[in-house]
């Protein structure tokens, strides 16, 4: 039943992914030159399944790499979390053993500090400010931003927001979240959020989040409909309380091993590719949430009104702790001030 696999053996993963990458790899070395296109097979990785909107807008953009590549390139999908954990695979993809990876960009927090700012609690003021955002030079400044970590980053999806749910009761105010034990992504401002609210954080990778919350070594998780859905949280934490406290956008990653082993020609089609994926994404993803709160609600849930402005008050500690360079000030500032 449950579409997120756990974790496997991370030595299995890397022989596996290794074994996976090796022909790709010596397909791609040494062969590209500027102004020409080779046949090389890429493989990406999600942990969400095949029907999943991250999912198809990557298959999207395989379908367009390779017709723009004349059948050269090709995309093969890992979907189901077939090559572990997003960590699991943004590890594998560092190392150049995995080509692409579509997590969310919470899991490169601790990785390269910028991708922190897109997942600040409530800087967004609605889907077009994120958008606007996005799609312009701030979204660019910070798909560049990974570079030297290891990671070219090629497009941002969609993730709407994040609100939390739980098992026994429903939050509606920030005195019903004091005390709980909330399951977060592995990031540190995933954790300072939850303790800004007086809940304590517990992090933890999302193949985990359903044995936790039917066990009780957790009382509530928080995250997007589409995701409290298909991870059939829903059935095991039937409150779902919408305080939309941040909207942490998807980010499609490319290895920078790989990429610069590229010629600019192969690089341009994937680059478009990713690009053309996006507004396609966002329509799935329209859908996606509409079906998804249509299950949840007919499973059960319950879809909880929230005193968001208590939830947003509580905030500023993660802003004096986490935007404390004067670039990541900035970025705050032109995203604020982005109409
Ligand atoms: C979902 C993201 C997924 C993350 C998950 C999480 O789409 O990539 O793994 O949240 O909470 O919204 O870990």
């Amino acid at each position: 039943m449950l579409h997120i696999v756990p974790r496997r053996p991370r030595a299995a993963l890397f022989a596996s992914a290794f074994l996976a990458s090796a022909s790709a790899a010596a397909v791609i070395a040494g062969a590209a030159l500027p102004g020409t296109v080779h046949a090389a097979e890429f493989r990406t990785a999600d942990i969400f399944t095949d029907d999943y909107p991250t999912v198809m807008a990557v298959k999207h953009m395989a379908d367009q790499v390779k017709e723009r590549s004349n059948g050269k390139l090709t995309i093969r999908i890992f979907s189901g979390g077939a090559l572990g954990s997003e960590n699991d695979t943004i590890e594998q993809v560092k190392l150049g053993a995995l080509t692409m990876a579509r997590v969310s960009s919470a899991a490169m927090h601790n990785i390269c500090s910028n991708t922190r700012v897109p997942a600040l609690p409530f800087l967004f003021r609605s889907k077009e400010h994120l958008h606007a955002v996005l799609d312009g030079p701030i979204g660019e400044q910070l798909l560049t931003s990974c570079e030297k970590a290891g990671f070219v980053g090629l497009a941002w999806y969609d993730s709407g927001s994040r609100s939390m749910y739980t098992r026994n009761k429903p939050v509606r105010t920030l005195a019903d979240a004091k005390g709980l034990k909330i399951r977060v992504q592995q990031s540190d401002l995933s954790v300072a959020m939850v303790e800004a609210m007086g809940a304590n954080a517990t992090p933890m990778s999302m193949g985990e989040v359903y044995t936790s919350l039917k066990t009780g070594l957790v009382d509530a998780a928080e995250n997007n409909i589409p995701s409290y859905e298909s991870a059939h949280h829903f059935e095991v934490a039937k409150f779902y309380s919408q305080d939309e406290h941040s909207m942490t956008p998807e980010i499609l990653l490319f290895s920078k091993r790989q990429w610069d082993k590229l010629s600019p020609d192969e690089q341009k089609i994937l680059r478009d590719a990713a690009r053309d994926s996006v507004p396609y994404m966002r329509k799935l993803w329209d859908e996606r949430e509409a079906k998804s709160r249509d299950i949840v609600v007919k499973g059960g849930a319950q879809i909880v009104e929230v005193d968001k402005a208590s939830f947003q008050a509580a905030m500023k500690p993660v802003y004096d702790r986490f935007v404390t360079t004067p670039e990541m000030k900035d970025l705050v500032k032109r995203i604020q001030d982005t109409q």
